[in-house]
Order: C-alpha cells, then sequence, then structure tokens
C-alpha cells in the first residue's frame, strides 16, 4: 500500500494530506494547512512563492514524522507560472492571475485576432486571466523578463520542479492557458505564432500520472524524508476535484464550488460550436483524455473579500456566523451580477455591491447578512443561468448537481442551489481535489484501475449530502428578475 502525500493549493490555502487506499476506501489525515496570503507590493499583486514552498517543506516534515510515504502530487489553481532562467532560478517572483497587468493586453489581442479562430483552436473561454494573455504582456511591457526566461514552469510544475530538478509540464494545467490545441491536446503552434510566444520556451507535454522525478538528495538531507517519487498529478485543482465526483453516472453537472465556482460538465470530445464560442465556455482538460466543458463563476470570493473588508473595519466573523446572519434576512431583497468585473478585484467587495444595487435600482444591503444573503442568492440564480446555457451547447439534460470543494460547507448555498435550478444537488466531498490529486496517484501506483474506480471508492469515502428543490415557483418569478438583470 503506498503512502501518498498530496498538496493542495487554494487561492487563499493550502494544505498537505497522507492517505492510503485500505478496504475499498481512500483513508486521509491533515498533516499541514496554511493560509495562501497574497502580497501587494509596488503596484504589483504577488503570490508569495517561497513562502508556499516553504509550507510544502513543513508538509514533507510533518509526513516524515507521521512514518513517511512514497510518493508526492501537487494541485494549484490554474494559469498562473514562474519564470525560471539560464541559472535555474525564479527570474521574478510569480504575479497573481487577479493582478490587473494583463487586461489591456487582453483587449487588444481580442480585437486584433480573429475570435471564432481562436475558439475553434483552444476551445478556451476568454479570459484576462488566462496565461496566454499574461505571456502576451510581458512580451510586450517586459521583454528583458522573457528574454531571460528558459522554460516558463505553471505553478504546480514550479514546485514539483523545486522538489526535483525536473522540468516538466502537466496537461491539465496548461489546458487553463488558452495555448493549448484543444484537440491534440498539445501546445497550438498557430495560438503560440498569433502571441509571438516562442515554444521552445515551454516544456513538452505530460499526462497527469506520469512520474516527474525524484525528491532531490539535498531535500532528503534537509527534511530527512524518503527518496520519494514525485509526481505530475492532475495539476490543475479543478481537474483534480472532477476526478473525485462521486458518481457511475456519465452525464452530471458539477459546481467545483471554492474560490471561484466552476460549473461545468464532463465530456470525452471537446464541445466547440458558435454557442460555445458566444457563451464563452471552456474545454479545459482532465483525466484519461476526459474534459470539463465549464464556465468560471464568481465563486465565494465576494464572500471571502467582504469578510476581510470587515476585517479591515474591525469587525470579525467567522463564514459559519455570516451564513447564520444571511439565513435570518429577507429573501430576494437584492440581486448582482455575480460577474460583473468590478467583484473580481481585491478591495471593499460590500461598498461595490452597494453601489450596483444603488445603480440597477434596488434595495440596498446595508448588513453583514443582507450582503451575504444577496451575494449567495445571486449566486445560485447565477448557477442556474449557466447551466441553461450549458444544456443549449451540449445538447443534452441532467438530473443531478455535484458540488465539491469548500462550497459544500454551505448548506444555504447548497439548497439554494437546489431551489434555483430545480434539480437535487449532492454536496461533497468538501476535499474534492486532494482526493482527485490522490487519486490520481494511486492510479498511477496501480492500486486503482481507472478514475471509474477511484469515483467508485471516493463515494465510498464520503458521505455526501443531498438537497431536494423546494420553493419552485418563488426561485422561478425571481429567476426572471435575475435574467434581466444580467442581460441589461
Ligand atoms: C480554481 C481555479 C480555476 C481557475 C482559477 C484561476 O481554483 O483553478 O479553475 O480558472 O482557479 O486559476
Amino acid at each position: 500500500m503506498s503512502k501518498i502525500l498530496a498538496f493542495d493549493f487554494g487561492a487563499s490555502s493550502g494544505r498537505a494530506m497522507i492517505a492510503q487506499y485500505t478496504d475499498g476506501k481512500i483513508t486521509m489525515k491533515e498533516l499541514h494547512r496554511f493560509t495562501n496570503d497574497p502580497v501587494f507590493v509596488n503596484g504589483t499583486l504577488y503570490w508569495d512563492a517561497l513562502r508556499l514552498f516553504y509550507n510544502i517543506k513543513q508538509g514533507i516534515t510533518k509526513a516524515v514524522n507521521e512514518g513517511g510515504f512514497d510518493m508526492i502530487g501537487i494541485d494549484t489553481w490554474g494559469v498562473d507560472f514562474g519564470l525560471i532562467g539560464e541559472d535555474g532560478q525564479l527570474v521574478q517572483n510569480p504575479v497573481h492571475y487577479r493582478d490587473e497587468r494583463s487586461e489591456q493586453p487582453f483587449r487588444e489581442f481580442l480585437r486584433r485576432v480573429d475570435l471564432g479562430e481562436l475558439y475553434e483552436t483552444a476551445g478556451l473561454q476568454h479570459l484576462a486571466i488566462n496565461t496566454l494573455y499574461q505571456l502576451i504582456y510581458l512580451k510586450e511591457q517586459k521583454p528583458g523578463l522573457l528574454e531571460a526566461t528558459k522554460k516558463i514552469l505553471f505553478t504546480p510544475d514550479l514546485y514539483n520542479y523545486f522538489l526535483t530538478g525536473e522540468m516538466h509540464t502537466e496537461y491539465t494545467i496548461a489546458s487553463t492557458s488558452e495555448m493549448l490545441d484543444a484537440k491534440s491536446r498539445d501546445w497550438s503552434d498557430k495560438v503560440l505564432a498569433l502571441a509571438g510566444i516562442p515554444r521552445e520556451k515551454l516544456c513538452d507535454i505530460v499526462q497527469p500520472g506520469t512520474e516527474c522525478g525524484l525528491l532531490r538528495d539535498e531535500i532528503c538531507e534537509e527534511l530527512g524524508a524518503p527518496k520519494a517519487k514525485v509526481m505530475c498529478t492532475a495539476g490543475h485543482d479543478t481537474a483534480a476535484a472532477v476526478a473525485a465526483v462521486p458518481t457511475q453516472e456519465q452525464d452530471f453537472i458539477f459546481i467545483s464550488c471554492g474560490t471561484w465556482s466552476l460549473l461545468g460538465t464532463e465530456l470525452h470530445e471537446p464541445c466547440i460550436n458558435a454557442k460555445g464560442a458566444e457563451y464563452n465556455f471552456a474545454n479545459e482538460g482532465g483525466v484519461e483524455g476526459t474534459y470539463r466543458f465549464l464556465k468560471n463563476i464568481m465563486g465565494t470570493w465576494p464572500i471571502q473579500e467582504s469578510r476581510r473588508q470587515w476585517i479591515r473595519e474591525g469587525r470579525e466573523f467567522g463564514f459559519g456566523e455570516l451564513e447564520q446572519m444571511a439565513k435570518r434576512c429577507t429573501p430576494f431583497r437584492s440581486l448582482i451580477d455575480v460577474d460583473s468585473p468590478e467583484f473580481g478585484k481585491p478591495g471593499n467587495l460590500p461598498r461595490r455591491i452597494r453601489d450596483f444595487c444603488e445603480r440597477t435600482g434596488q434595495p440596498v444591503p446595508q448588513t453583514e447578512g443582507e450582503v451575504i444573503r444577496c451575494i449567495d442568492e445571486s449566486l445560485a440564480l447565477k448557477f442556474r443561468y449557466s447551466i441553461e446555457r450549458l444544456c443549449e451547447c451540449t445538447g443534452k439534460e441532467y438530473r443531478t448537481v455535484h458540488i465539491l470543494g469548500g462550497g459544500t460547507k454551505s448548506a444555504l448555498l447548497c439548497q439554494m442551489t437546489a431551489d434555483a435550478t430545480g434539480m437535487t444537488v449532492i454536496a461533497g466531498p468538501d476535499e474534492a481535489t486532494v482526493l482527485g490529486n490522490i487519486a490520481v496517484q494511486l492510479i498511477a501506483a496501480g492500486e486503482l484501475a481507472d478514475i471509474r474506480e477511484a469515483r467508485s471508492v471516493v463515494a465510498a469515502s464520503c458521505e455526501p449530502a443531498t438537497y431536494l428543490p423546494q420553493e419552485k415557483r418563488m426561485w422561478d418569478e425571481k429567476y426572471k428578475d435575475f435574467k434581466s438583470l444580467v442581460e441589461a
């Protein structure tokens, strides 16, 4: 039985888990949990990249104390990267996708290229955060940095490199870049040429489950760690989460709900058509050649950011407390389009929400509870809106919504999602990303046959909660108002 060490980095926190597969179940123990705190310096928003590596070392140390491990795998958020120079060191501290740097190059690039052709090739939603636009920014505004770069490594690839000295690019994380050909699952020469990004600065792509290398000697010595295998697991957290959907069904809706809500379905061929392009859906790469046909929805970020604002103002509440306050408020006082751009940037979110409501002639949420209620109801309605559009693209019908990740802890949001969509919601596991990461490593170790088996093992290892739709008439009524608000 392999001992698996899994690191899962989200945009606001990270964790290290030690896991094993025994008696048809994955048992895991959390060894280390830490906050991921981006740092704003001289006008740029950075990841605290070395602090994250420090936390990887902390996790390894704790795993050594727990009796060691055989394999390590790391999954993280998508699109971001580190630049590695000729000397093997970082050329610059990695920048956060919420930094504004790529917005102008994004708009200009979309004006000058044939959008239909770009979508036909990459099959991705055009978002300013995508790697493609961050690299175009570097090429145009910081050419020196790109010239000094030997290899561009996505976040999980970067930490795999720090651990092993080996450079690889794992497929699922690369598929968030908008630089792949969705069908061939390889770099698109066409997109790279359009953007002027030299192919030789990118590594060859490996599929999830490939061994990256062995833990470097110096790390083994420093931490007393075994010479373990470092695996390219499903490096993209969303790919990992979807690998852990506890179902044997073919067609389901998932919402991987954390800082973002990634809403989509799993396909075996990319779905690239005019509707998908119009509605800006992505075909991201998954494990075993699957695709995640999905959309980024703002997720719990506005809640997290509102909470941070209240802390800055001297009022600290836990997420559970905020949910209770929201529960006690009058339903449907005011709604927002959670994906309106002003809600995606760090800052005073409650004020921006109030401004939105005032601008659109709605009652302005005053209390913390009212703000949270407004976000939760708006999120649930946006889920319904996106599912309707998804069905138009795939031409399929779905019965179940699987909510995965931290968002499953909000019973209020799960129930609202069932109410708004009129579908059965199955919520759990909350640690889907790390379970998917572990499952891919167990498949590589030969202990699980494939994702199908992994999903049944995940189902046996967790107890998801079921939410049935209620109050359909009221939600249908409110959905009409919401739709006009979003489409206005
Ligand atoms: C979720 C996620 C999304 C990606 C966003 C930014 O954590 O990985 O899938 O679009 O973060 O990287």
